[in-house]
């Protein structure tokens, strides 16, 4: 057995302990899980891509299985209902051959409907029908069970951060390919195209659909296109790209200056850098994550008056909102088996944790602990929309601001363990 798979029993066995206490905090003798089904496009045979519900994978690390059940019962290995009809039109569901499928009661399928349930009171998590709850006598997704099952994956296992950790190496083998792509001139679609080479997995087994933003198209937070033809002129790329590993999620974020970057769009991109660097060493535990946004903020601000596009004091621009005109998204957020991982917006205890009204976008509103997995991603963005209620402010450099925007923007993001002696960074560093 490696390293690997021993941490995974180590997972699993920690998992088991800890469902068995939620399930008897919260009533119930067993919790059935659905690893869920992806949706057909309207009139048509056609399928979305699809992922398996976090706590899911939180147990199994498989993210394809679909019309699949796990039941979870104290002190009873988990029962895996395997859906994997016979068929000639699609290859049966397999699993790997791991040590770890050991660990469960597999049972194929031929039908994605669930199994009958023994006597006793049970749950049901997942996307299903009420009708599919009621004919197992089981209630859908308790909000307290449900919230209980989430906080067990606010801080990672060994086995998560051995994952995550080798999920960001994967991943930054392709961010150094896709930056190759874009200094040979390469399109969006070109440099899209490297990463997926590099990194050998197919988009839809992606945990996100990664955003290659060349010029302004960096200052759209989630561009969603890959333009198939090179601009003329190269000013810079946005490459955010991920990958899964065993179910685990990278979410990296690099820029670069392309050949025909303004001059003063280097240093910016430096600050920012430097920036994340200083945020990412602040973290540990008893951190609270909306200072550390704040704190962001402080830093944009100074970056902004330093690089002479605000004529301002730091505190100036904090007060005028003109930071988050510049970077609207929060500092991060959890990271795990989803990208935006679950339990970032309520305290230990339970209790909802909202955002500041000043950060509406802000996933992660809690205080640090060691085992959780953040990203840090600062960034500074040119987006004409939202600068527009600003126009008026005479101390912004408008003709500078205005050089800047065809660059789009800035975002640096790392993904990051919090131990009891600091940072720990999963992504590999490179120049
Ligand atoms: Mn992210």
């Amino acid at each position: 057995m490696t390293e690997l798979e021993r941490q995974q029993h180590d997972h699993l066995d920690a998992l088991m302990q800890a469902y068995d206490e939620a399930l008897a905090v919260h009533g119930v003798d067993g919790v059935l899980l659905f690893s869920g089904r992806p949706s057909r496009h309207f009139g048509d045979d056609q399928y979305a891509s699809f992922s398996a519900y976090g706590h899911f994978v939180h147990w199994t690390g498989q993210t394809p299985l679909t019309d699949s059940w796990l039941l979870v019962r104290p002190g009873e290995p988990p029962t895996l209902y395997l859906h994997a009809p016979a068929d000639f039109w699609h290859l049966p569901a397999r699993l790997p051959d791991a040590p770890w499928t050991a660990r469960f009661t597999i049972e194929p399928r031929d039908t994605p409907d669930p199994p009958a349930l023994p006597p006793g009171r049970f749950a049901v998590l997942g996307d299903v029908s009420s009708a599919v709850a009621r004919h197992l006598d089981a209630e859908a997704n308790p909000p307290g069970l449900v919230a209980a099952l989430d906080e067990l994956r606010v801080r990672k296992s060994a086995y998560e951060v051995s994952c995550l950790r080798e999920a960001n190496r994967r991943a930054m083998d392709g961010h150094r390919t896709a930056r190759e792509a874009f200094d040979d001139g390469g399109a969006e679609l070109d440099i899209q195209l490297a990463y997926l080479g590099a990194v050998r997995q197919r988009e839809s087994d992606m945990p996100y659909s990664n955003i290659v933003g060349i010029n302004a198209h960096g200052g759209v937070l989630h561009y969603q296109h890959y333009d198939p033809v090179a601009p003329a002129l190269k000013r810079s790329l946005l490459l955010d790209a991920g990958l899964r590993y065993r179910g685990y999620s990278a979410d990296i974020t690099r820029t670069w200056a392309g050949s025909d970057a303004v001059p003063e769009f280097q240093p910016l991109l430096a600050g920012v850098t430097a920036l994340q660097q200083r945020l990412i060493a602040d973290l540990a535990p008893g951190v609270s994550y909306v200072a550390l946004h704040q704190r962001m903020h402080e830093g944009l601000a100074a970056l902004l008056v330093e690089q002479r596009l605000i004529d301002a004091s730091t505190e100036a621009v904090l007060e005028s909102g003109l930071t988050r005109a510049f970077c609207p998204h929060g500092l991060g957020h959890l990271l795990g088996v989803q990208v935006h991982d679950v339990g970032g917006r309520v305290s230990a205890a339970g209790e909802p944790l909202a955002p500041p009204a000043d950060d509406p976008a802000l996933r992660l509103t809690r205080e640090l602990e060691a085992g959780m997995v953040v990203t840090m991603e600062p960034g500074l963005y040119v987006i004409p929309m939202l600068l527009e209620p600003h126009r008026h402010r005479p101390e912004v450099r408008w003709e500078r601001v205005e050089r800047l925007a065809e660059h789009g923007g800035i975002r640096i993001e790392d993904n990051v363990l919090v131990t009891a002696d600091g940072p720990d960074n999963l992504t590999p560093q490179e120049a």
